[in-house]
């Protein structure tokens, strides 16, 4: 025997392996919540001094065979967040929040894009102008959360496509294969 039960160095040993279980148990929600539910970068629009609130925008998709919600949002450079959807009123676009937050189903995607669903940024800061990057949290019904980067745009910058990484800097997926160089 290597090891007599009981001795300094078989408690530390244990003690090492719950703490290395405890870290993999904590990690692995983490990294399943990367996986399950994909988003595009937040698209924020810019502001002129002075105005206190703007829209947020993303796709998000839900790869689990769950449907989820997306119930909440924080960002520090607000001091209020919310979700909202536009509806026809008389006429009239208004805005509503949507306090039940957003379904994305399983196996699907929903869409906050201008004109529709977004993200309600209040209570700003600071003007946000075009270029800056800021990062925004959206909390999930499961528990999951989503830490993601939050690019300010102007307003004819701001687009939304079906992808999962809308906005990002990726020098693949294009191809110019009929450049002629
Ligand atoms: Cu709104």
């Amino acid at each position: 025997m290597f090891l007599k039960t009981g001795s300094p160095f078989a408690s530390a040993l244990t003690l090492t392996l719950v703490l290395f279980a405890s870290l993999l148990a904590s990690g692995i929600p983490n990294a399943r919540a990367m996986d399950v539910l994909a988003t595009g970068d937040v698209q924020i629009r810019a502001t002129a001094p002075g105005m206190t609130a703007t829209g947020g925008y993303l796709t998000i998709h839900n790869h689990s065979d769950e449907d989820d919600r997306l119930v909440g949002v924080v960002a520090d450079f607000a001091v209020k967040a919310e979700i909202h959807s536009m509806v026809h009123e008389n006429g009239v676009m208004k805005m509503r929040a949507l306090p039940d937050g957003i379904e994305i189903p399983a196996g699907g995607m929903v869409k906050l894009a201008p004109g529709g669903l977004h993200l309600m940024l209040m209570g700003l800061k600071q003007t946000l102008q075009a270029g800056q990057m800021l990062e925004v949290e959206l909390i999930f019904a499961s528990g999951r959360t989503l830490r993601l980067p939050a690019h300010v745009k102007r307003p004819g910058e701001i687009s939304i496509g079906d992808g999962e990484s809308d906005g990002h800097d990726q020098s693949h997926n294009h191809s110019h294969s009929n450049s002629g160089s």
